[in-house]
């Protein structure tokens, strides 16, 4: 089973307008909400290509409710944490030509007793998984390492981790040694002051990230394809083009591919085309955090892999 951890959900708010217009008011019939966060859009991307997976995190007030019932329609069991705070809400606003503005919400006041519960309970089910996401943003109210200690408790059970999030928190834990880590073009290049304008710049940057403690570096690069360089060997993946409907969630989608890729026993080729069709796929479905398992199918066949 695949556990995925989101400790800043998020129930993210889809709204498709005619275009951006400052000071207008904007009618639409078009828009959706689903269970968002990242770790929640990998918990339902894992659903769809048919595997089971738990999703730990914090949850609060009718947000969370609203999230705890749709987890229940995707059939992802909850190990969630219940907290005094509310839940955030996202939005992802696009118009008709694809240009598209995000609201993130920064979320509510995660409590210490709320933490060491959630690690409790991390710890008690650790065993019961084979592979463990970590994405997204960490709440206010918790220290920057804590997915340190999450990647920790993983390791220590050889259980391999896939760290998605940015900025300080991907610093503050790569040292934990997480198995995968998927920063995009630009945490890289912040990360690492290194440009990604040519593949030497990119791979000398992706060893960069080695050397401060990740095992396995996937840098996505959106429609130029990924590089991967790690323990689990050195690869260029290059992808079909195709017509751009939300690229929103597309990250999450990959990590999602990812999981299932290593808790299906694929070889780390038969891997990287799970995860880099789920991230396609995802860019095509005007949803959040979705994909098509048959169109999943069909984009694997035409994913090129060659090593660097
Ligand atoms: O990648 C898309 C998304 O997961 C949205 O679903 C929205 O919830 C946002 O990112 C959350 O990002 P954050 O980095 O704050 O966890």
């Amino acid at each position: 089973m695949i556990g995925t951890v989101t400790l800043n959900p998020a129930v993210d708010r889809r709204y498709n307008i005619d275009k951006f217009e400052i000071g207008s008011v904007k009618r639409t019939k078009n828009y959706s909400a689903s269970a968002g966060g990242k770790g929640l859009n990998v918990s339902r991307v894992v659903r769809m290509l048919g595997e089971e997976v738990g999703a730990f995190g914090f949850l609060g007030g009718s947000t969370g409710d609203y999230i705890l019932n749709e987890l229940e329609k995707l059939e992802v069991k909850s190990y969630f944490t219940k907290i005094q705070g509310t839940t955030r809400t996202c939005l992802n606003i696009i118009d008709e030509i694809g240009d598209n503005i995000e609201i993130l919400e920064k979320g509510p006041i995660i409590e210490e007793e709320e933490v060491n519960s959630l690690l409790s309970k991390f710890k008690k089910a650790i065993t019961k998984f084979d592979i463990i996401t970590i994405s997204g943003s960490i709440p206010l109210g918790v220290k920057d390492n804590i997915y340190g200690e999450l990647i920790h408790i993983a390791n220590k059970n050889n259980i391999k981790t896939i760290l998605d999030t940015s900025k300080g928190a991907f610093i503050e834990n790569l040292k934990a040694s997480p198995y995968i880590v998927k920063p995009n073009k630009e945490e890289v290049e912040s990360i690492t002051g290194i440009s990604m304008c040519s593949e030497e710049n990119i791979i000398t940057a992706a060893e960069k990230i080695l050397e401060l403690g990740a095992k396995n570096v996937a840098i996505s690069l959106g429609a130029e394809g990924m590089y991967f360089i790690g323990v689990e060997g050195r690869f260029k993946v290059n992808i079909p083009k195709i017509e751009l409907v939300n690229a929103v969630g597309s990250g999450d989608s990959s990590v999602a591919g990812f999981a299932v890729g290593f808790s299906q026993g694929l070889d780390i080729e038969g891997v990287l085309k799970l995860a880099n069709a789920c991230g396609i796929s995802n860019a095509m479905e005007k949803n959040t955090g979705f994909i098509d398992p048959v169109v999943v199918k069909d984009l694997t066949e035409k994913i090129e892999i060659s090593s660097l």
